[in-house]
């Protein structure tokens, strides 16, 4: 079936289940259906060193009160490293297409770091065997970059940023190359409001999380929040896209067929994306939904219902309506609930069903909305496989 018939199927009016309120089994605590086939990468623990540590989010356990994710628990994509400078008397590089180059000391970020409020960070590299735990939210605090760009007078022929952080390690990881800086045009830099970040949740940076300064990119994927900044250049149109832009091509949805570097290319290296950074799409989050939690319900009546728990995020604007799939033999229908979309940058929302028999269900969600890019949605890249079992 395709992706317009689903939604053409699944119009119809759907239960309230309610979000908020208790379930039925209120006394004791819900039985959790597990979610299968994601493999057993450990939720909440952090693992490995440099390049290669990791900390997945139990998305689990979000609910109504829990949308704001302490820095403890905050997901973890490359550690600090070790041999990273004294944060102490850090200093930003400003230079490159400038009448005069310059260095911003931390301190005076610091002293002029104002609330940029609760944004989400997700990697481009989330997937169902980290059971799509690179994804979180905090509340920022820092200095947008158009600001601090004010501070040097550009050459005319500057119209992009790239903005560069601390990236040895001692530690490599075999999937990832080390060196992280993007590329952004002034335009999107204004437009996203980007900011140098200086705390989240009202403290400093963890060191895992950038410590002294960070970029956030409100509504972009994680691979541009590069950490620990030490470096801004202005550009033109000429530079070219970085290593670590040319490694998140595919996962920021690149077009493969953009321009190469011919001669990278002979010499047997094989980039992914563009050439030059200004063939680079922004790397957008568009909006996704995610189950996150199934609960086993016994109704008053005794008999079993299931409740479905989901976050939905992304987008520049609130998604409106939300398809539910559930197969086999469930079928279609608009979600029961989205809560208050007033929450913040990931939602929650709730859908109750019943199960014929016991086994496995897919759940496959869709966004309802006219003319709205789901590129990951329509890849079935956040579905997931419940496993209900017998008695
Ligand atoms: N210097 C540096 N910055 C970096 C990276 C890196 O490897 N080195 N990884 C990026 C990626 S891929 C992600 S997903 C985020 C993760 O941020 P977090 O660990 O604070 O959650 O940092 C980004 N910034
Ligand atoms: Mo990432």
């Amino acid at each position: 079936m395709t992706r317009r018939r689903f939604l053409q199927a699944s119009a119809g009016a759907a239960v309230t289940a309610g979000l908020a309120s208790p379930s039925s089994s209120a006394a004791q605590s819900p039985i959790v259906v597990p979610f299968v086939d994601e493999g057993n990468f450990p939720l909440g623990r952090t693992v490995g060193a440099g390049l290669g540590r990791r900390r997945a989010l139990d998305l689990s356990g979000l609910s109504p009160d829990s949308l704001l994710v302490p820095q403890d628990r905050f997901f973890i994509r490359t550690g600090c490293p070790d041999p990273l400078p004294s944060p102490a008397g850090w200093k930003i590089h400003v230079h490159g297409l400038v009448e005069t180059p310059r260095e911003i000391p931390i301190e005076e970020l610091r002293r002029e770091a104002a609330d940029e409020g609760a944004r989400l960070l997700e990697c481009a590299g989330n997937s169902r065997f980290l059971h799509f735990g690179l994804m979180s939210v905090a509340r920022w605090g820092g200095v947008r970059l158009e600001r601090v760009l004010e501070r040097v007078r550009l050459r005319p022929r500057a119209t992009r940023v790239l903005v560069s952080g601390f990236d040895e390690h001692r530690v490599q990881d075999a999937g990832s190359v080390p060196g992280a800086s993007w590329v952004f045009g002034l335009d999107d830099v204004r437009d996203a409001g980007a900011f140098l970040a200086t705390e989240m949740n009202g403290a400093p940076l963890a060191p895992d999380h950038g410590y002294p300064v960070r970029l956030v990119v409100p509504g972009w994927y994680a691979c541009t929040a590069i950490k620990w900044v030490n470096e801004i250049v202005l550009v033109d149109d000429e530079a070219q896209a970085t290593a670590h832009m040319r490694e998140y091509a595919g996962r920021t949805h690149q077009d493969p067929d953009g321009p190469r570097d011919r001669q990278l290319m002979e010499g047997g290296l094989r980039p992914e994306g563009p050439l030059l950074a200004k063939d680079f799409k922004p790397a957008t989050i568009d909006p996704a939904a995610l189950p996150v939690r199934v609960e086993e319900l016994r109704g008053a009546d005794g008999k079993i219902r299931y409740r479905i728990v989901g976050i939905l995020w992304g987008g520049r604007s609130p998604v409106r309506s939300l398809h539910i799939r559930i197969r086999p033999g469930v079928g279609e229908a608009t979600v029961d609930e989205i809560a208050s979309r007033s929450s913040g940058p990931w939602t929650l929302w709730s859908h109750a069903f019943e199960a014929p028999r016991p086994g496995r269900y897919r759940i496959e969600l869709a966004v309802g909305d006219a003319g709205v890019r789901t590129r990951r949605l329509d890849q079935g890249f956040y579905e997931r496989e419940i496993e209900i079992a017998g008695d």
